[in-house]
């Protein structure tokens, strides 16, 4: 909240900022076909050590490559994605690549906290730099979930409302996003969203990057082996350099043994995307565009 109790706005333009309260996401104008071309130069020039399989470039072993693509993408994208938001910072530039292959899926998941969300959300910008067909490994979303899903969400592994039954959610519930070259999908991170195999005989490309709230740090969740979470207070180059599986580095800020959630049903998370669906007279997909 702002000093005059307004809620902080985040998107500059109305419709993109009362669209993403409500779906979690829009898509919009964004890079022109220069800026797109020094991605694409800067992706075939920076050598991850990956050539197969699906990888975000934080996967790669190469520190120094994971914070050269960092510096590159945040100053190719970032002066684009901050005429859009208002009031965030960059955190993380990667490369999502995804070669052709059927184990290429990325499972419906909510990204990791990466900074403190109980004011004001944090954004993620993902740009492909390729055409990105339905074969391809197009983005898919569970529009509203950012609003009613709840939980931690951090490293190694955390329990979520949805994992049990994330399939079905994948399958019937999830709405495919065509994000054409030269726009991009921004959405909360919280929004539960995913992508299918890249069937295509083409590798597909996209640059993304992070946007937390100004003067936020940035901060780290940590799941023990026993129950146990933690939260810490880590380095803004803490994803470049951290390990999962490692306890990470900084401040302790907070300790919740045995930590739980309230896990749903596939009928509750249904009937609450559902409602969502309604109460915005939005269109009803339901079973469509299944991967
Ligand atoms: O690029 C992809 O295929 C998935 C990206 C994604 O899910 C993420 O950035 O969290």
């Amino acid at each position: 909240m702002t000093d005059t109790g307004a809620p902080l706005r985040t998107f500059f333009d109305a419709d993109l900022e009362s669209a993403s309260l409500r779906d979690g996401f829009v898509v919009c104008d964004l890079v022109d076909r220069t800026t797109i071309d020094s991605l694409l130069a800067a992706y075939h020039e920076l050598d991850s050590g990956i050539d197969e399989g699906y990888y975000p470039s934080l996967m790669s072993a190469d520190v120094e490559y994971k914070e050269r693509t960092h510096a590159t993408v945040r100053d190719l994208l970032w002066p684009r994605v901050s005429t859009v938001i208002d009031g965030f910072s960059p955190l993380l530039g990667v490369f999502m690549v995804k070669h052709p292959g059927p184990d290429t899926e990325v499972p419906p998941h909510q990204d990791w906290i990466v900074a403190d969300e109980s004011e004001r959300q944090t954004m993620n910008a993902w740009v492909p730099l390729v055409d990105v067909t339905p074969e391809m490994g197009q983005m898919r979303v569970l529009p509203g979930s950012h609003r009613w899903l709840e939980g931690l969400r951090g490293s190694p592994t955390f329990p979520t409302q949805w994992e049990a039954v994330h399939r079905r959610v994948r399958d019937e519930l999830m709405e495919p996003v065509e994000v054409p070259v030269g726009q991009a999908l921004i959405y909360d991170i919280r929004l539960l969203h995913g992508t299918p195999p890249n069937l295509s005989g083409e590798t597909r490309v996209v640059s993304s990057i992070y946007g937390i709230p100004e003067g936020s740090s940035s901060i780290h969740y940590y799941r023990d082996p026993d129950g146990t979470v933690s939260g810490y207070r880590v380095p803004m180059n803490f994803c470049t350099v951290f390990n999962i599986g490692d306890v990470p580095m900084g401040e302790k800020f907070v300790e919740i043994p045995d930590y739980a959630v309230d896990v749903l049903t596939f009928e509750e998370i249904e009937s609450r995307y559902l409602a969502e669906r309604r109460s915005v007279g939005a269109r009803l997909t339901v079973g469509l565009g299944r991967w």
